[in-house]
C-alpha cells in the first residue's frame, strides 16, 4: 500500500507547491501515520473552522464574547505548562558546536530515538502543513519554514504568530532554503478512541539539527516546545543561521522612541525569559514628551545593512505574552491589544466567562475557575492562573505598534540593552564603555529563574545574552560573532551603544526599590540623551553611570536613600561575582573570546 493510499488526504496539495516540500511530507506521513493530511492555507476561513472543531473537542472555551469577541481559552495538561530547558537538545554533528550551555545528543543517536517516538505517534489524528515565514512575506531578511504538527492548537497559534499560509508556501522554489520542523504531541489514537483536550507525552524531545536546519518536537503542545517557529526556529536554528551568514538571531524586543525634541532612535533589549520585554515594548512613558511605540516584543533578527549600519526585524508577527502582571496599571497597551480574537492558554476564567489572572486588576474576584478548571476563591491559596499563563495576540492589533514593524529592511538600531532579574548588585543603569564591554555585560547576564522554564523560581542562573536556552551552537562563540559584528560595524563608524538595565533590585525590605514600567522611561531618556550626546556619564567600576543629577526623577516617589541603593556597587559582592563569572567562562574550555576574559581582568582592577 503506497502512503497515498495508507492517508485518506483531506486537503488537496496546493497547485505548485514545490516537490521538495511534498516528498518531505509524504515522508514524514510514512513515519507518522496520520489519518488525513490538511495542507494549510492562513485564511480566515480556516482559523474558523479549526476554533471550532477545537471547542467542540474541549480544546477551547469560548470566552463570553460580548466582553471578549472572538477568544478562546485552552486549559493546557498540568504537566505541560513550559518549556521543558532539560529536554531541549542541540544535536550538532560535533559535541564542542553545542557547547556547555546546551543539551548536546549525537545526531544519529538522536535520530535512532526520535525514529522510534515519531513511528505511528500520529494514529487518528490529522496532520496538519504549516508553511510559514518569518519576517515579512519576501523581506531580504525574512526566512520560510514549514511545520508538520498534529496539534490544531499549534496550528491555530503560529496562524497568529507567523505569517502562515499559502502566500509563504508559495515563496519556496527549488533553490529557497527553508527550515524543516516535525512536531508531534505524542498521543496517537486507536480506533474509536476518545481524544483527551490536551494531548500530550510524559516523554519529551525538543531537538535541533543546526547543519540540517531540522527541529524535531515530541510530547508537548505548550509554548517555545510546540510553537516551532519561535524559540526553536528564530533563536537557536536562526542563531545557527546567522552565524554562518553574519548576522544576529537575538532573544530582544524592538521600540522605537521619539524624544521631546521630535528625534527617533530604534532600540533593542535582551531580557531573560519573563523579565519585562513585552512590558518595555509596549511602554507607556510617565515623563513628558517622549513616546515609545512597540515593533516586536520577543525576537529581533540583526545585521548590517546596505548602508553599513545595524538594522533589526522582528521576524514574529505576534506576541505570545506573560499573563500575570499584565493589567491597567502595568501594561495598558497590552490591555488593549488582547481586546478580542485571543488565544489564553492556563489563565482562570470569570463567572461572567472574561478571564483574569493575577495582576489584571487590583483584587481578585469572589469566584473564579481557575486555570485547571476547578472552582477558586480568593481562599483558595493557590493561583487562579498558571504563573506562564499566556496571551496569543496579532501584533497588528496592538495600538502602539510602530510604522514601520513590517519595513523589510529594518530600522537602524541606536542603542542595545541587556537586563535581568537581580535582587541586588546590578545597579539601575550602566553604559558599557565600548562594544567589547556590551559584549562583557551580555555574556555575563545572571537572573533569577521565572515560571517560563520548568525550574525552581528565584535561583539565579546565568543567562548570557538571555539566550541561555536560546543559543544553536556554542556559546563562547556567540560572543566571538558579536564581537565580529561589532568590528565590521566599526568599519563604518556606527556601532551602536550598550547598556545593561535592572528594574528589579530589591530593598532591605524585599520590595522593588524601583517602581518600573512606565517609569523605566525616565531611564530610557538617559541612555538616549547619553546617546545623543547631551549628557555626561561618571566612571565606575561596572561601566558609566548617572550623575545623580541626570536621572529624571520629578514627580517620582523614590526616595534619596532608595536611589542610593538602585546605584550602590558593593565590591565585595562584585569580587565574589568576579570569581562565579571566571569559573562560567572556565566551563568554556578555552574558548571564550581574549576581548572578553580581558574585561574580566578589567572589572578586577578597577574593584581595586
Ligand atoms: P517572555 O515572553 O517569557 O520572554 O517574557 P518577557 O521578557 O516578555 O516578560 P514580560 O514583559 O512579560 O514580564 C514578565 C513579568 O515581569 C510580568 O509579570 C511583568 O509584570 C513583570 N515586569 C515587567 N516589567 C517590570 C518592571 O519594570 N518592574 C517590575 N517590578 N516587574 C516588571
Ligand atoms: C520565553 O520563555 O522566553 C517565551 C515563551 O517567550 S516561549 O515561547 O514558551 O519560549
Ligand atoms: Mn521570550
Amino acid at each position: 500500500m503506497s502512503i497515498a493510499t495508507a492517508v485518506r488526504q483531506q486537503s488537496p496539495v496546493p497547485e505548485g507547491t514545490n516537490r521538495a516540500v511534498v516528498s518531505w511530507v509524504e515522508q514524514i506521513a510514512a513515519i507518522t501515520l496520520p489519518d488525513d493530511i490538511v495542507w494549510c492555507d492562513g485564511s480566515i476561513a480556516e482559523w474558523d473552522r479549526l476554533a471550532h472543531e477545537m471547542v467542540e473537542a474541549g480544546t477551547f472555551t469560548r470566552i463570553n464574547a460580548e466582553h471578549r469577541p472572538y477568544s478562546f481559552l485552552a486549559r493546557s495538561d498540568p504537566d505541560d505548562v513550559a518549556r521543558v530547558e532539560d529536554r531541549t537538545f542541540i544535536c550538532s554533528e560535533r559535541e564542542e558546536d553545542a557547547g556547555p550551555t546546551n543539551n548536546w545528543r549525537a545526531p544519529g543517536e538522536m535520530r535512532v530515538t526520535l525514529d522510534g517516538l515519531f513511528y505511528g505517534s500520529m494514529r487518528g489524528r490529522i496532520m496538519y502543513v504549516v508553511p510559514f515565514s518569518m519576517g515579512p512575506l519576501g523581506s531580504p531578511l525574512a526566512k520560510l519554514g514549514v511545520q508538520i504538527t498534529d496539534s490544531p492548537y499549534v496550528v491555530a497559534s503560529t496562524g497568529i504568530m507567523t505569517r502562515m499560509g499559502t502566500a509563504a508556501l508559495n515563496l519556496i522554489g527549488d533553490t529557497t532554503p527553508w527550515v524543516h520542523a516535525v512536531h508531534s504531541v505524542g498521543a496517537p489514537l486507536a480506533m474509536g478512541e476518545a481524544d483527551v483536550a490536551w494531548p500530550c507525552n510524559k516523554t519529551k524531545y525538543i531537538s535541533h539539527f543546526p547543519e540540517t536546519r531540522e527541529i524535531w518536537s515530541y510530547g508537548s503542545a505548550y509554548g517555545g516546545n510546540a510553537l516551532l517557529a519561535k524559540k526553536a526556529f528564530a533563536l537557536r536554528i536562526a542563531s545557527v543561521i546567522a552565524r554562518d551568514e553574519g548576522w544576529l538571531a537575538e532573544h530582544m524586543l524592538l521600540i522605537k522612541v521619539t524624544n521631546p525634541r521630535g528625534r527617533v532612535f530604534h532600540i533593542a533589549a535582551a531580557f531573560p525569559s519573563a523579565c519585562g520585554k513585552t512590558n518595555l515594548a509596549m511602554m507607556v512613558p510617565t515623563i513628558p514628551g517622549w513616546k515609545v511605540e512597540t515593533i516586536g516584543d520577543d525576537i529581533a533578527w540583526l545585521g548590517r545593512g546596505e548602508d553599513g549600519r545595524l538594522r533589526a526585524i522582528n521576524p514574529e508577527a505576534g506576541f505570545f505574552g506573560v499573563a500575570p502582571g499584565t493589567g491597567y496599571s502595568t501594561n495598558a497597551t497590552a490591555m488593549d491589544t488582547i481586546w478580542g480574537n485571543t488565544i489564553f492558554t492556563n489563565v482562570a476564567m470569570r463567572d461572567d466567562g472574561d478571564v483574569w489572572w493575577e495582576g489584571m486588576t487590583d483584587k481578585a474576584p469572589d469566584h473564579l475557575t481557575d486555570w485547571e478548571g476547578r472552582s477558586w476563591s480568593p481562599a483558595s491559596g493557590r493561583p487562579a492562573a498558571h504563573p506562564n499563563s499566556r496571551f496569543t495576540v496579532a501584533a497588528r492589533q496592538c495600538p502602539s505598534i510602530a510604522g514601520e514593524w513590517e519595513d523589510p529592511r529594518g530600522v537602524v538600531i541606536d542603542a542595545i540593552i541587556f537586563g535581568g532579574r537581580r535582587a541586588t548588585n546590578v545597579p539601575l543603569v550602566v553604559e558599557a564603555r565600548d562594544w567589547e564591554h556590551g559584549v562583557y555585560l551580555g555574556a555575563t547576564i545572571s537572573s533569577e529563574r521565572t515560571a517560563a522554564a520548568e525550574g525552581t523560581i528565584g535561583e539565579l542562573r546565568r543567562d548570557p545574552f538571555a539566550m541561555g536556552p536560546f543559543c544553536g551552537y556554542n556559546m563562547a562563540d556567540h560572543w566571538a560573532h558579536w564581537l565580529s559584528v561589532g568590528a565590521a560595524l566599526r568599519t563604518t563608524g556606527s556601532v551602536p551603544r550598550v547598556f545593561q538595565v535592572n528594574w528589579f533590585r530589591k530593598g532591605a525590605d524585599g520590595s522593588f526599590l524601583w517602581p518600573g514600567f512606565g517609569e523605566n522611561s525616565r531611564v530610557l531618556e538617559w541612555i538616549l540623551e547619553r546617546v545623543d550626546g547631551k549628557l555626561a556619564a561618571q566612571e565606575s567600576p561596572l561601566g558609566l553611570i548617572p550623575r545623580r543629577e541626570d536621572i529624571n526623577i520629578d514627580g517620582l516617589d523614590v526616595s534619596e536613600s532608595d536611589l542610593d541603593e538602585l546605584f550602590a556597587i558593593d565590591r565585595d559582592s562584585w569580587l565574589t561575582e568576579a570569581d562565579s563569572t571566571e569559573r562560567f567562562f572556565n566551563t568554556f574550555e578555552g574558548r571564550v573570546p581574549a576581548a572578553v576574559t580581558n574585561q574580566l581582568a578589567v572589572l578586577r582592577e578597577k574593584l581595586g
